[in-house]
C-alpha cells in the first residue's frame, strides 16, 4: 500500500460515513493565487478597545466585569433564542401546504467564554493552569446548557482568516433543542459501528493509531492527536480521548489536566509550524444530553485549521470540493511528522 500512495486515491471517513480525495503527486504545482496577511500576534494585554477586556462596556451595552480567569456571558447578538415564538413560526410556514418548504422552530442559547482576561493570550501561550479553568468552564456549561437543550456545541474559532472577530481569547457554546447534522451523522456512526462490531469505533482507531504510530502528532496518558487517515484539511488533526469517556463530564481529575496539556501542546505545534499564530476552528464533540446514555459516544475534538503552506497561504475548499467531494494534497502522514517535528516549547517563548 505504501507506494500506491504517492497516487491519488480515495480514503475512506468512518466518522462521517464519506470519503476524501488525496492527491499527494500535487503538492509540487506552481501557486499565484491570493497571499492574505498573516495573522500574527496582539502585544497588548489589555486593549480599551476591544469588548471582551475586563472593565470594558460590550458592543451591546452591557458592561463586561473586571475578571481575572474565566469570564461567561449570553452573546449579545445571539443565533438562538431560548423561547422560539412558534405561533409566530406557524404563521410564516404554516400557511403553506406545500411538503418541499418545510420549517420549524429551533429554540437555543449562545454563549461566550472568555478564556483569559489577558488580551495578548491564545490557548498555545496560556500556562496549563488557566487552559484548566477554561476546561473547567466547559464542562460546567455542558452540564448546564444540557439540562435544557439537547446538544451543546463548544466551540473556538481562533483567527481572523477563520472569521473571528477578535482576537481576545475566547470560545462560544451554542445550545440547541435538536442534534446539529455534524453531531447527529457521527452518533449515528459510532451507533452502527457498536451494533456491527460490538465495540467502539474511537477506542478501536485510538488503538489502531497507537499501533501504526504514522499519523500520531504527541500524547499524554489521557490523550492522543493525530492527523487522522481522512483528514480533509491539510492539518487537521482529530485529539482523543484514550479511555472510552462518552462527554466532558466523564472526565476524572486527571483526565481534566490531560485535556489541557493536549490542548496546549497542539495549539503550540501549530503555531511552530509557520512561526504564527495559526488560525483554526476547534470544537469538542460529544453525547447528546438529550436524555439517552449513548454508551456509543467517545469524546473528541476535531482541529480544522485552513493554513497550507505557509502563515498566508491557505487551503480554498472551492471546485470539486463544494461540488464533488474534499480532497488534500499532502498525506495525512506527513502533515502529521511535520507536526510532530515541530518543538514542544512555543517559538514566542523561546
Ligand atoms: P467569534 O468567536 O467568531 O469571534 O465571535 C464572538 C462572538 O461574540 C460573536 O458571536 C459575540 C458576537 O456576537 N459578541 C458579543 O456577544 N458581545 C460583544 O460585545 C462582542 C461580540
Ligand atoms: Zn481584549
Amino acid at each position: 500500500m505504501a507506494g500506491s500512495m504517492e497516487f491519488p486515491h480515495r480514503r475512506y471517513n468512518p466518522l462521517r460515513r464519506e470519503w476524501v480525495l488525496v492527491s499527494p503527486q500535487r503538492t509540487a504545482r506552481p501557486w499565484q493565487g491570493e497571499v492574505s496577511g498573516a495573522s500574527g500576534f496582539s502585544t497588548v494585554h489589555y486593549d480599551p478597545e476591544c469588548y471582551l477586556c475586563p472593565g470594558n462596556r460590550r458592543a451591546g451595552g452591557l458592561v463586561t466585569p473586571a475578571y481575572e480567569s474565566v469570564y461567561i456571558f449570553d452573546n449579545d447578538y445571539p443565533a438562538l433564542l431560548p423561547q422560539a415564538d412558534s405561533a409566530q413560526m406557524q404563521s410564516r410556514s404554516g400557511g403553506t401546504s406545500e411538503p418541499l418548504l418545510v420549517a420549524e422552530p429551533e429554540r437555543g442559547r449562545c454563549r461566550v467564554l472568555c478564556f483569559h482576561p489577558d488580551h495578548s493570550l491564545t490557548l498555545a501561550r496560556m500556562d496549563l493552569a488557566s487552559i484548566r479553568r477554561v476546561v473547567g468552564a466547559w464542562t460546567e456549561e455542558y452540564q448546564l446548557l444540557g439540562e435544557e437543550f439537547r446538544y451543546v456545541q463548544i466551540f473556538e474559532n481562533r483567527g481572523a482568516m477563520m472569521g473571528a472577530s477578535n482576537p481576545h481569547p475566547h470560545g462560544q457554546i451554542w445550545a440547541t433543542e435538536h442534534v446539529p447534522d455534524e453531531p447527529a451523522a457521527e452518533t449515528a456512526a459510532l451507533q452502527g459501528y457498536r451494533r456491527a462490531r460490538g465495540s467502539c469505533l474511537l477506542c478501536d482507531y485510538a488503538q489502531c493509531e497507537q499501533r501504526e504510530g504514522v499519523r500520531l502528532v504527541c500524547e499524554n496518558e489521557g490523550f492522543l492527536a493525530v492527523v487522522p487517515w481522512w483528514a480533509v484539511w491539510p492539518f487537521e488533526t482529530l485529539v482523543l480521548a484514550k479511555r472510552h469517556l462518552r462527554s466532558l463530564l466523564d472526565l476524572g481529575e486527571a483526565e481534566r489536566d490531560g485535556l489541557a496539556d493536549i490542548l496546549k501542546q497542539v495549539t503550540t505545534r501549530y503555531d511552530n509550524l509557520f512561526q504564527t499564530s495559526f488560525p483554526y476552528t476547534m470544537g469538542f464533540h460529544q453525547a447528546p444530553s438529550d436524555g439517552d446514555p449513548h454508551e456509543e459516544w467517545h469524546f473528541h475534538a476535531h482541529f480544522y485549521p485552513p493554513l497550507l503552506r505557509s502563515a498566508t497561504v491557505r487551503k480554498y475548499m472551492v471546485g470539486f470540493e463544494m461540488l464533488g467531494m474534499p480532497q488534500r494534497d499532502i498525506t495525512a502522514e506527513s502533515a502529521a511528522e511535520r507536526l510532530k517535528g515541530m518543538p514542544p516549547k512555543h517559538f514566542m517563548d523561546r
